[in-house]
Formats: C-alpha cells, sequence, structure tokens
C-alpha cells in the first residue's frame, strides 16, 4: 500500500506513527496538497493528504477512515479497544485533538493571506478553539499516564501529534505552560520511536 501524505501534515503523521506501531510496511509519496499537480487530487477528490492507496487501488481517505483500517488489518498493536464505550472514549479524543489542529491550520492559512484580507475576529475565534481544546485536554488527561484506560491508545498518539505540531507551527505559543500534564504526557510520548521517526519537517 501507498500513503500519499506531506512530511509536514500532522493527519499524515498520525498515519504514519499508526503504521509504524502497527509495524505494517509501505511505501510514502511525499506530496505537496497545494500544489496543482498535486498526487492527492488524483485519487482524493477534496485534493487532501493524507490517502491510503490500498494494492486494489482503492483510495482511503480521511486520516480517521485510514487509521481505522490500519488497526483492523493486523492484530499487532491494537490501538483502538473493541468495546464501543471505550472506542468512543479514545475516539473522542482523536476528534478533540483534530479539532484543535484543524482551527490552528485555519488560522495559519488566514495569516497567509495577503495582509488587507486577513479577519482577525476569524483568527481569534479559530485560536480561541486552540486554546479551548488545549485545556480541555490537559483537564480529562489530569494525573493519568495516559488519555483513555489503561495504556497507550490511538488517543495518545493523536494527542502527540497535536502537540508536537503547534509546536511545529505555533512555537511562540508554549502550550506546555499551564497545560503540566499535557506536558508530562507529551514529553513521554516523544521518546516513543514511531514518534521520534516522525517529527514534522517542511
Ligand atoms: C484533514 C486533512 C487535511 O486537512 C484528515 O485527514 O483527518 N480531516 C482530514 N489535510 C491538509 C494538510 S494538513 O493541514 O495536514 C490538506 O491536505 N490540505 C489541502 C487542502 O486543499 O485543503
Amino acid at each position: 500500500m501507498k500513503l500519499i501524505g506531506s512530511l509536514a501534515s500532522p493527519f499524515a503523521r498520525k498515519v504514519r506513527i499508526v503504521l509504524a506501531e502497527k509495524k505494517i510496511d509501505y511505501e510514502f509519496e511525499n506530496d505537496n496538497p497545494w500544489k496543482p499537480q498535486a498526487a492527492a487530487a488524483r485519487v482524493n477528490p477534496l485534493g487532501k493528504v493524507p490517502v491510503l492507496v490500498l494494492d486494489d487501488g482503492t483510495a482511503l481517505f480521511d486520516s480517521r477512515v485510514i487509521v481505522e483500517f490500519l488497526d483492523n488489518a493486523s492484530p499487532l498493536g491494537r490501538l483502538l479497544p473493541a468495546e464501543n464505550r471505550e472506542r468512543i472514549e479514545v475516539r473522542r479524543w482523536e476528534a478533540l485533538a483534530d479539532g484543535v489542529l484543524e482551527a490552528g491550520v485555519l488560522a495559519r492559512l488566514e495569516n497567509q493571506r495577503e495582509a488587507k484580507l486577513r479577519s482577525a475576529p476569524w483568527t481569534e475565534r479559530q485560536l480561541g478553539k486552540v486554546h479551548a481544546g488545549l485545556a480541555a485536554m490537559d483537564s480529562e488527561l489530569g494525573d493519568k499516564p495516559w488519555c483513555a484506560g489503561n495504556g497507550y491508545t490511538l488517543a495518545d498518539i493523536a494527542v502527540g501529534v497535536c502537540l508536537g505540531w503547534l509546536d511545529f507551527r505555533y512555537p511562540k505559543m508554549d502550550w506546555k505552560k499551564g497545560h503540566a500534564n499535557l506536558a508530562r504526557a507529551f514529553a513521554k510520548l516523544s521518546e516513543r520511536a514511531s514518534f521520534v521517526d516522525t517529527v514534522p519537517q517542511e
């Protein structure tokens, strides 16, 4: 199978970490979805990365669908619990972490527009979601070692990817300040090989 992604995309990083944790071999196509000839646009009508192209040509998107497919594709290192409430708890964490990312991406795109076209209220609204999401994640994590249940799951991956991307794109935000629980969890996650090997890059 082939993953179309970029080295900067946090959603593609979530998938790359899941592939590494599940020890699944794949080909990686580094793509810039914003370029006119983007590979993603040929297989995903939404023109976004990540896309996972299966050996029979089926193109899977988005990252949430891909990670569910991958977790079920191999029994090794289960990242989603089988039991409904437990699985939904993990997916809710993922929705929260991905939501922080989506808001952060929107604010960043707004700031890349010509100065006269930028909307300060829009940027503030999106950054408000980032801050509210960080506060919720920090408080829900509390002093627990893992986001959901008794071990490492997709919830931890999604949260770690979100925090790593904020460091990458918003270094001045210094999210660790005021979020000691997240800072502690992030330090531990950042030591895992799957995280080290996929640090976001331009
Ligand atoms: C989000 C993917 C996305 O925004 C997912 O896979 O979970 N809900 C989707 N991808 C961005 C790159 S990035 O910010 O990770 C993308 O491909 N944007 C190109 C575009 O045309 O919006």
